[in-house]
């Protein structure tokens, strides 16, 4: 724990970016639900049965089989996370030129698809960008968008789209398991491939079994088989869902594009075999994928996100409806409308968590959309949010009623947030390192 004037000189030698403080003067951690996560005795376990041989260990093995099992992809690159993933897959699949939609952009997602030459559309549907819409699948791909863009620039530039389950820049939102078939069955008429951003598809698949008409006796396992069985290939940052501290995966149906994933996960990342990783982090990525499907762990997990977010909504606080999967999403739009977008609300919101009670959150609005490559001008979302994500198996109910607290007081004393400006801003991702003055 820390005083008021500790945190007013943490926050200013961090230059007003949550990502800059060091950790030690946090109190409750909710930055990030990646790589977080507590690792069960049984993944300790694995821990201590690390294969550390540089070719063919036995826990890539493992690890080989959890996702045939799980995913079931026969194809598996490992990686030292997601973006990982994402650089080898961009790598393969893009030329110059082309056009890669998604179900809204992710950070290191999209970063890499423009430096492999592509640019990115969003074809996610209109309510996933209305912070208020209670849409029960806000993840949901927007057909038509998708098939106007295909027509607009040719089936022949368009490589794959991303669909991601659950969106998190949408709030953690799920997509349907019938809206996937759509764009899977519209995509394979075109000669498209489907890519699933599978990092926290286990919570998908969860929404899936609450929501989706039919599918309330389906188990979350079975569920995740599924929609996997409709996508050419996935990435996978094992630091969500899987419940590890590090690793990630790229899977794949085709062999001979595995190939060629694993000549370049070779120069990029590690022997193919374990792709940047210990022997003991795929081991325990392998227990983690098998714990993640219990029924009875994904209730709790997102029993808690929505303890969270429950007792915000009944304070008042505006927050993106309905509830999302790995945290809550607070609208800093709404709660600082003193603010003009160019000041950014989120981040100066973020900052003033921390200030109020030593919580960390995470920026998720301007900052982090960045520039737009072609004109350098700063993209505004539609969102600008500032996510209190929850860590796996980590916190008590306890820290949600502190987090609660803390959220409502700033909310009452906005009136004296002051918005932010750059005194630094990196070119690349410029949300991790930027350094932020008070207007
Ligand atoms: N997500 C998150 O905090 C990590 C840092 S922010 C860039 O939400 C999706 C949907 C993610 C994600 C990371 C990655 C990249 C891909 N897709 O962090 O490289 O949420 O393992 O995964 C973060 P890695």
């Amino acid at each position: 724990m820390t005083t008021h004037a500790d945190r007013v000189a943490y926050l200013h030698e961090a230059g007003f970016n949550t990502f800059l403080l060091r950790s030690e003067d946090v109190y409750i951690d909710l930055l990030t639900d990646s790589g977080t996560n507590a690792m069960s005795d049984r993944q300790w376990a694995g821990m201590m049965m690390g294969d550390e041989a540089y070719a063919g260990s036995r826990n890539f093995y493992a690890l080989e089989e959890a996702v045939r099992t799980y995913y079931g992809f026969p194809e598996l690159i490992p990686t030292h996370q997601g973006r990982g993933a994402e650089n080898i897959l961009s790598k393969i699949l893009i030329k110059p030129g082309d056009h890669v939609p998604g179900n809204m952009y992710f950070t290191t997602t999209r970063a890499h698809q423009e430096l492999a030459g592509a640019t990115f559309h969003d074809v996610i549907i209109d309510d996933a960008h209305d912070p208020a819409s209670n849409h029960p699948f806000k993840g949901d791909v927007d057909l038509a968008k998708f098939e106007a863009l295909v027509r607009e620039v040719g089936a022949d530039r368009v490589p794959y789209i991303t669909v991601s389950a659950t969106v998190n820049l949408a709030g953690g939102q799920p997509i349907s398991l019938a809206n996937l078939r759509a764009v899977a069955e519209y995509s394979r008429a075109h000669g498209i491939k489907v890519i699933l951003d599978a990092t926290r598809a286990v919570e998908n698949a969860w929404f899936i079994q609450q929501r989706e008409p039919g599918m309330a006796g389906v188990t979350v396992a079975e569920i995740l088989k599924q929609l996997c069985a409709l996508a050419d290939g996935a990435t996978m940052s094992g630091k969500k869902d899987s419940l590890v501290n590090i690793g990630g995966w790229l899977g794949l149906r085709d062999p001979r594009l595995a190939e060629k994933a694993r000549g370049l996960v070779v120069l990029y990342e590690g022997l193919h075999t374990y792709g940047g990783l210990a022997g003991r982090d795929m081991e325990a990525m392998a227990i983690g994928i098998g714990e993640s499907v219990q029924e009875d762990y994904i209730r709790s997990r997102i029993g808690q996100v929505h303890y969270l977010g429950q007792k915000l909504i009944d304070a008042g606080v505006p927050v993106v409806r309905p509830l999302g999967g790995h945290a809550v999403f607070l609208d800093a739009a709404a709660i600082l409308d003193h603010l003009p977008r160019e000041e950014f609300p989120a981040q100066a919101l973020a900052a003033a968590l921390y200030l109020e009670s030593g919580v960390r959150s995470m920026e998720r609005g301007a900052v982090s959309a960045g520039r737009d490559p072609e004109t350098g001008e700063n993209r505004y979302p539609a969102l600008e949010l500032v996510r209190l994500t929850i860590p796996r198996r980590v916190y008590t109910q306890a820290h949600m009623d502190v987090v609660a607290e803390s959220v409502i007081e700033v909310v009452e004393q906005r009136a004296g947030v002051r918005g932010l400006r750059f005194t630094y801003e990196p070119e690349l991702l410029r949300f991790f390192q930027a350094r932020f003055e008070e207007t």
